[in-house]
């Protein structure tokens, strides 16, 4: 294997090189791609992130009260290795975001990865060279590096989406996006704060900034469903008996789409409507998104269920809220859990705070910013500072802004000017030996992500050992393997009420973006036809033998 040659040079001075494999970005994903691949499996690697340090989005996603949002501690961890999971001391049943990044600051540490990370460092242009069967990119910092295999990392919720409301920039005050947050200590002390987003950023970030601030207000588009995250200390002997139960809890994991305990199998017609309330009154009691998942089978696909539910939550938040009015404002009317599920700490009680306002941006919607205030139909609201909560450019977006470059130098951008085409959620037709990690396709956030990064990490090792062991030099999906795991995405998404929901799971949240639902629902089915594909000799699947 060729051996990686960086040399101490000035920033300004080429810097050639070849490897193995790139990596690029260091979030969960990269991470263990990185571990794999080089301690694993020997090859020499590279690894590139433009942060400035190991994260990725627990790197960038800063703002007051981020959490994990999903299954948390210590299910939203690395799951491969025993040693790691007991010596890891989780605190709390929803990991913080400087928790969970802690945690991948040990783990790059114990594992030595950050000598083959370049910090800082954007991919400024990757190429495929059909001759030589290599990828060479280069970065902003003039290194130019080639290898066999690249590894895209690079985020399902990475690229930062500003929304591009008339006059925005003349908004003079200071101005964060959530998913860019400052590495410093942001006060919001006696300061007005406007707040443009209610998305899981939005809600996890409003109660904690109005602690603070002098006046919130919350500009919200579509109000949302919430469950209570219920975050609490996780005590010693939790801990304790996940970890004698690893085995079967990680089992679990691989067999329901990344959550790690059994699940009710019961129809909602074999209980009585007090009795099915009181099963979701003693859900929501539980927290996390036990209601969602554990109350009956069919949630999320059948309308009569699912209606009963919103209505449960429609009248959770209803009790809460004070002001008919703000609660009427805060009613969700699309399907429950149908945009990306949210657990919160506080956050429908939060509107009960003299100091926190809510406008409706249906009915009362922003036309223009001034250098203080935000102009809406009915009012003028003075502002300091102000938050853009307003989501990401999901799964394809951090992609589509890397835009390797394939066969011919076809550009990603040229490719997926209609749909965002993949094999797997893994590979793209045109693009051969690269490989991505959570692409679009695959179940990504609708699986636990970090265990779903290790599997097809492992399965993308296993592909590169087969094409070692052959003698092989290229690997590329077939365009009818493309086209039938599209329709076969489809298809399942449209089995689910998902499609009828505006979100960013269908590219709704980004004007002009292909709607198509960005996710493989059915986590364990998935990484079942991973296994299968690689045992029938990568099925789907071109070689080139080693030119
Ligand atoms: O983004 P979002 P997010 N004018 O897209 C609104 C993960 N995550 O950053 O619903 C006004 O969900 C938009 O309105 P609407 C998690 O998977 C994980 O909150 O499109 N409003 C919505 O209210 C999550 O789903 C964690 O009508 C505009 C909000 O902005 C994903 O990241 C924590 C607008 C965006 O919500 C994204 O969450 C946080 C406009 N022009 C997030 N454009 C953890 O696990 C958009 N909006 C820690």
């Amino acid at each position: 294997m060729a051996s990686t040659t960086r040399g101490a040079q000035p920033r300004g001075v080429r810097d050639e090189s070849e490897c193995d494999a790139i990596v690029i970005g260091a979030g969960f994903g990269g991470l263990y791609a990185l571990h794999h691949l080089r301690d694993k499996m020997g090859l020499s690697v590279r690894a590139f992130d433009g942060a400035g340090g190991v994260g990725g989005t627990w790197w960038y996603n800063r703002y007051p009260g981020a959490r994990v949002d999903a299954p948390s501690s210590p299910f939203y961890a690395y799951t491969f290795s025993k040693e790691l999971v007991n010596e890891w001391e989780w605190t709390e049943t929803q990991t913080s975001q400087a928790a969970v990044l802690a945690y991948l600051e040990h783990f790059a540490d114990r594992f030595d990865l950050r000598r083959d990370i370049q910090f800082d460092t954007w991919i400024s242009d990757a190429r495929y060279d059909e001759n030589t069967q290599r990828w060479t990119i280069e970065t902003d910092t003039g290194d130019r590096v080639t290898a066999q295999f690249l590894i895209c990392a690079v985020g399902a919720l990475f690229v930062a989406h500003k929304p591009d409301y008339p006059g925005i920039n003349d908004f003079a005050g200071e101005c964060h996006h959530t998913g860019r947050w400052p590495h410093v200590p942001v006060s919001f002390s006696g300061k007005r704060v406007g707040v443009i987003g209610t998305g899981s950023s939005g809600i996890q970030s409003i109660p904690e900034i109005a602690k603070e601030a002098e006046h919130v207000t919350v500009f919200q588009r579509t109000p949302q469903y919430a469950l209570p995250a219920r975050n609490r200390p996780i005590t010693t002997d939790e801990l304790s008996q996940y970890r004698e139960n690893w085995d079967s809890l990680r089992a679990t994991m691989c067999a329901r789409g990344g959550w790690p305990f059994k699940t009710s199998r019961r129809r909602a017609s074999e209980d009585s409507p007090a009795q099915r309330r009181a099963r979701y009154e003693e859900l929501w009691e539980q927290g996390g998104i036990h209601l969602a998942i554990n109350s009956y089978i069919g949630v999320l696909v059948d309308k009569d269920l699912n209606h009963e539910v919103s209505e449960f939550v429609r009248d959770k938040i209803r009790e809460t809220i004070r002001n008919p009015e703000t609660a009427r404002k805060l009613m969700p009317d699309y399907y429950f859990g149908t945009k990306r599920l949210i657990l919160d700490n506080g956050y429908f009680e939060t509107y009960n705070r003299e100091n926190v306002a809510l406008i409706d941006l249906r009915e009362d919607p922003i036309e223009a910013f001034t250098p203080s205030s935000v102009r809406t139909r009915e009012g003028e609201h003075k502002i300091d500072l102000l938050v853009l909560a307003t989501g990401f450019d999901a799964v394809s977006g951090s992609m589509l802004k890397l835009n390797p470059k394939g066969r011919g130098g076809m550009s990603l951008v040229e490719k997926w000017d209609e749909r965002f085409d993949t094999y797997l959620g893994t590979t793209i037709v045109g693009f051969p030996n690269l490989f991505m990690i959570h692409g679009p396709g695959s179940p990504g956030v609708f699986f636990t992500m970090p265990l779903g990064a290790e599997r097809q990490m492992e399965w993308i090792g296993n592909c590169i050992r087969h094409l070692h062991e052959n003698g092989l030099g290229a690997i590329e999906s077939t365009p009818e393997a493309e086209t039938l795991w599209d329709k076969e995405i489809k298809q399942i998404a449209d089995h689910t009420l998902y499609p009828h929901t505006d979100s960013w799971y269908m590219g709704a949240n980004i004007p002009g973006k292909p709607r198509q639902f960005v996710g493989h629902l059915r986590g364990s089915q998935y990484f079942e036809r991973l296994a299968e594909v690689a045992e029938a000799g990568y099925e789907g699947f071109a070689f080139e033998e080693v030119r």
